[in-house]
């Protein structure tokens, strides 16, 4: 049972599919400000209603398309707009991105991501995605794409092509988004999402913590998540990696713990979704990262780089999960669409 106090199940109306949809701003602050311990407690519970508490799913991640984006993301060291020396890569061959598939699979990964740095995609690039798409299906993993923007016509194709998931991500408030990027406003973001649900494909949409948003800012991300019509199913809350040459290179770090309130929120907000616990691990101590499993993540990108940053190496995760009692969990059995 959940504490007389939980400011979060009072009363409110629970939508159709049996989750909430309705969430005000001062009922997601007063989660965030719980004593530590009772969030945790709450976002538990919540956690071993709907899921396996000791099985984490795993997808592992790969840049198709690598930097000279036209965006201006703050935050990102694909942008054009930024000196990070990253180099700019057209897409990669299908014979490439099938290979790492396959590594990541032995490794023990369940889906396979891959990030292209486009504002959008081509017309002419979508036929080579879908190849990719249907190559990393025939191998038995589920698909994951993030490319941008999407027209109506391209999202009919990737569902036809077979894609399980479309990451596009909200990353911030709509009131902190203008301080970040100025190329793309919050309402393009939020039509590409509709499209993409309403295409029928399962929805991986979370953020950025740690850009110097303030409380209220985590609190409005978690807001525009969890009342979209249909929660996401996917949420990955990724802590920004400061990368140099960025204008956000120089933020203050975040303290730790207001990172596992941010994934205990999330948790109690979508209870019945995968939060994974993103970008950022290698600054995190293994003592954090189980904070942030005990706080309700569950899924995790697995393998040594991201896109085009680090990620803690293979071995290291393989020896976490060991300590904790972890598994590594396999393909979703019941998808949304
Ligand atoms: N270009 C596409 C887009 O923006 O949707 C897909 C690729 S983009 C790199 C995917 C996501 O990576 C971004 O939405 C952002 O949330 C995340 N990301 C990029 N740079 C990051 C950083 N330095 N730290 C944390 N997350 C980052
Ligand atoms: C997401 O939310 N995080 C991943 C994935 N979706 C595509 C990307 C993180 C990128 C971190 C910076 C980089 O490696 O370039
Ligand atoms: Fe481009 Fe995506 Fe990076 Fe923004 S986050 S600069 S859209 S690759």
């Amino acid at each position: 049972m959940l504490a007389e106090s939980s400011p979060n199940l009072c009363g409110k109306k629970y939508i159709e599919d049996g989750l909430r949809h309705d969430w005000s701003l001062q009922e997601v602050l007063s989660l965030f400000k719980l004593p530590f311990s009772d969030l945790l407690y709450q976002a538990q519970t919540v956690h071993r209603s709907h899921f396996d508490p000791n099985e984490v799913q795993i997808s592992s991640l790969l840049s198709i398309k690598t930097g000279a984006c036209s965006e201006d993301c703050g935050y990102c060291p694909q942008s054009a707009h930024y000196q990070t020396g990253l180099g700019r890569e057209e897409l990669i061959p299908l014979q490439e991105v099938l290979q790492a598939a396959r590594r990541a699979k032995q490794q023990g990964a369940a889906r396979f991501c891959m990030g292209a740095a486009w504002r959008s995609p081509a017309d002419h690039d979508i036929e080579r995605i879908v190849a990719m798409i249907e190559g990393v299906r025939s191998l038995g993993m589920e698909t994951c794409v993030t490319l941008g923007m999407l027209t109506d016509s391209q999202t009919q194709r990737l569902k036809q092509a077979g894609l399980d998931y479309y990451n596009h991500n909200l990353d911030t408030s709509q009131e902190y988004y203008a301080e970040i990027i100025s190329t793309r406003t919050y309402q393009d973001r939020l039509d590409t999402l509709q499209r993409v649900r309403e295409a029928g494909i399962n929805v991986c949409c979370g953020g950025i913590i740690g850009m110097g948003e303030s409380a209220q800012d985590r609190a409005n991300l978690l807001i525009e998540l969890a009342n979209l019509p249909q929660h996401p199913e996917s949420v990955p809350i990724n802590l920004l990696v400061r990368v140099e040459g960025t204008p956000l290179a120089q933020t203050a770090t975040l303290d730790p713990l207001v990172f596992v309130r941010t994934i205990a929120v999330a948790r109690i907000l979508m209870p019945k979704s995968r939060v994974r616990l993103s970008a950022g691990r290698t600054e995190m101590s293994d003592e954090m990262q189980a904070l942030c499993f005990l706080a309700g993540a569950n899924s995790i990108f697995y393998g040594i780089k991201l896109l085009t940053t680090d990620n803690p190496l293979a071995d290291s995760d393989r020896q976490l999960f060991q300590r904790l009692g972890l598994r590594m969990g396999g393909k979703e059995e019941a998808h949304h669409a």
